[in-house]
């Protein structure tokens, strides 16, 4: 019961996500599968949107697609699109015959330090799985979104987790049940404790990484404490999934902040070995190591691939933290930028 369709305009958001347990090694086969299983919080604030219209072009030649964004054609982002396109292909066999005007944009500063490879790629995937509805109006929600994730996670591993839901898990392990090493799934026990959490992102360094997040997973093959580090990810799952349906705030500061240093630990051991971090983000972690001794307030780190520092806290303490912020760490911020997010739902 296919439809033809011959044109079509779709639209979707996609938010950026922010790692608790750490995404960082593949295995190698080529087809994005982790080393590791990772959970995340899903962002609410900092988002993809992007807009596509199709129209078909009878035969099916190349891909053929045109890429804006923020309205204005731009070049450089096509090969990865492309790349994507191809890698999918044979999981969405009508792709070739369409054209695409892809038309993206980013609710977060461009160069921003964030990533916008999960959300954007997240967005791009929903639009895809829109088209595939369209074609075919009998598939189910649950197909229409684990297929999203499943193609977003081609895109790139981390955009898998900026589909569906507050928290998701992405990678194969006991303790979270239908886990997969194929898409995200959502785990949806949170205790009322990490409902509306906050994440203030202090913006440390904007400019170009070093080293690729693809780069540095690549260098996880080899390295002196690869297995190790994979089985403490498994371990730190199982306790996290605990700390998020009990509440227990105290020890999930433990595990969040253990595993921001221990993937930055795994890239100063890598061969070649490399930095991330800026000596603002060890001042800032220090700041809120010392803010966080004096008043008791459950507030703590998390890193990314980069040198900024997301500030994770709950709710209710949420004024006494942005003024520790604005008081204490914005000067270490460049141009004293930060961003306020807070766990959100998905894509819409
Ligand atoms: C994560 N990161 O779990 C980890 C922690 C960064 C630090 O996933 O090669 O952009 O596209 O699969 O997903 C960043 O890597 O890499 C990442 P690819 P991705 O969020």
């Amino acid at each position: 019961n296919y439809s033809s369709i011959d044109k079509a305009s779709f639209s979707w958001s996609a938010p950026s996500n922010i790692a608790l347990v750490k995404y960082w090694g593949k295995k190698d086969n080529g087809e994005q599968i982790p080393a590791n299983p990772s959970i995340s919080f899903t962002l609410n604030n900092c988002k993809t949107i992007t807009s596509v219209e199709v129209s078909k072009k009878g035969e099916a030649q190349d891909f053929s697609f045109d890429l804006l964004f923020e309205g204005q054609p731009k070049e450089d982002f096509k090969p990865k699109i492309q790349k994507f396109l191809e890698r999918i292909e044979k999981f969405c066999p009508y792709l070739k015959e369409y054209h695409f005007t892809i038309d993206t944009k980013n609710t977060f500063p461009h160069s921003s330090g964030i990533a916008s490879s999960a959300s954007g790629m997240a967005a791009l995937a929903m639009n895809i799985m829109s088209l595939e509805k369209a074609i075919n109006p009998a598939i189910s929600d649950d197909y229409f979104y684990a297929k999203a994730s499943f193609l977003a996670r081609l895109g790139s591993g981390s955009a898998c987790r900026s589909v569906k839901g507050e928290v998701v898990a992405w990678g194969e392990n006991k303790t979270i049940e239908g886990s997969s090493d194929l898409f995200g799934v959502e785990f949806d026990l949170l205790h009322e404790n990490f409902k509306h959490f906050q994440d203030t992102i202090l913006l440390v360094d904007k400019g170009e990484k070093q080293v690729s997040s693809t780069v540095g997973h690549n260098l996880m093959h080899g390295h002196p404490y690869a297995s190790r580090r994979f089985e403490q990810a498994h371990e730190n799952i199982s306790l996290l999934v605990d700390i998020l349906k009990i509440g227990n705030v105290a020890e999930f500061i433990k595990i969040v902040e253990s595993e921001a240093l221990t993937l930055h630990a795994m890239m100063m051991t890598s061969m070649p070995y490399f930095i991330l971090m800026k000596p603002n983000t060890l001042e800032i972690i220090n700041k809120i190591w010392k803010f966080r001794a004096e008043t008791n307030i459950p507030v703590c780190f998390t890193l990314d691939a980069g040198a900024n520092v997301h500030v994770l806290y709950p709710n209710n303490v949420k004024e006494q933290v942005l003024q520790f912020i604005q008081s204490e760490l914005v000067g270490y911020c460049q141009n004293g930028q930060y961003i306020c997010d807070e766990i959100g739902n998905g894509s819409q």
